[in-house]
């Protein structure tokens, strides 16, 4: 069937990749052999691996771990100077660094990203890492949501040959398909508390899935310049870093896909309508990125309050509060 007379999904507001019709998706995706294996991984396990597909990536990565070490505070040729407590990550190199950006902005991916996802995607945050993160098992979901949900993958990048011993990336197969927690199903407000860590309130939950499960826990030890692609809702983390003078050198980048709302869940009460909204660029140009409800704009609107104060002077600065609401309230900004 050419791509001109293939049918409508039936489900547009669910990534393709993760469509409840899967099967019938799959066929419509026009994939190569390769990325069909790519798909099918992903579906299942809710990770795929590949090799970056970049001719210049050895060059660009030996440039970046070059140039972003010293920042790190460690010199690393010296394999015997311990690189734990280090300064664990740079976010948004991108913005200074032409080879990070260029990993981000890499067409191929983005171009297999979008055909798996049935949304064009981009990216909106890199990480660079030197040595393992140890963080504990999360999903994205909790940090970067969008409606519909699951418009939102990463892509790990292993800038050196991984050591066991070096903290790993972890993972949990198949846990993408557990539920995507949010603050309701865990009873906890999202807005008008201090938020220390967005994912520390969801550790208990997850513990439980995995025990319910009795799911294990992978590691990744890649070789330099393969990638890992991992679904939004994908329980990973980074393992324990045995051997404090191993680096563990990557780049993580975060993707969204077009015409969603892209929100904090951690920072939000999607139930009554209090969204953290994130106000993003993209990284391949630049180009602002609307948070789009069906070809709508969402602009930010005064996160619901608890009353702290006596009632009747809390309705009458409502009421002063909803009249002003014609004028859009500056967008909240939330890093991860
Ligand atoms: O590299 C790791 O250990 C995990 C990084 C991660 O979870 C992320 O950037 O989303
Ligand atoms: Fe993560």
């Amino acid at each position: 069937m050419n791509k001109m007379s293939s049918p409508k999904s039936p489900f547009p507001g669910v990534p393709l990749v993760e469509s409840p019709v899967f099967g019938a998706e799959i066929e419509r995706m026009e994939l190569t052999p390769e990325e069909r294996k790519i798909a099918l991984a992903l579906n299942r396990d809710g990770f795929a691996v590949l090799d970056f597909p970049d001719p210049d990536i050895d060059m660009r990565i030996n440039r970046i771990r070059r140039e972003l070490a010293p920042r790190f505070g460690f010199d690393d040729n010296d394999p015997e100077c311990i690189k734990l407590g280090c300064l664990s990550r740079i976010q948004d190199a991108w913005a200074s660094h032409p080879d990070v950006q260029a990993i981000a902005a890499n067409p191929t991916v983005i171009d297999l990203l979008s055909r798996l996802y049935g949304r064009h995607a981009f990216p909106f945050q890199t990480l660079n890492f030197p040595v393992g993160t140890q963080q504990h098992l999360h999903t994205d979901s909790v940090h970067f949501s969008s409606i519909p949900p699951k418009f939102m993958c990463g892509v790990w990048l292993a800038m050196e040959d991984v050591q066991a011993d070096a903290g790993p990336l972890c993972y949990v197969p198949g846990s993408h398909k557990w539920p995507s927690l949010d603050n309701c199903m865990i009873a906890r407000r999202g807005t008008g508390v201090e938020v220390e860590s967005a994912q520390a309130p969801f550790e208990d939950a997850w513990a439980a899935l995995i025990a319910e499960h009795q799911a294990k826990t992978q590691q990744f030890l890649a070789r330099k310049g393969q990638a890992l692609i991992w679904a939004a809702n994908l329980l990973h983390g980074g393992s324990v870093q045995n051997n404090p003078k191993l680096t563990r050198w990557s780049q993580v980048t975060h993707y969204y896909f077009d015409d969603c709302v892209y929100y904090t869940p951690a920072l939000s009460d999607e139930y009554l309508g209090s969204l953290a909204l994130r106000n993003l660029v993209s990284i391949v140009d630049g180009a602002p990125k609307p948070n789009l409800y069906l070809g709508d704009e969402i602009l930010p609107k005064t996160p619901l309050r608890k009353p702290r104060e006596p009632l009747p002077m809390y309705w009458a600065r409502s009421l002063v509060r909803t009249l002003k609401l014609a004028k859009a309230q500056p967008v909240r900004r939330v890093t991860s």
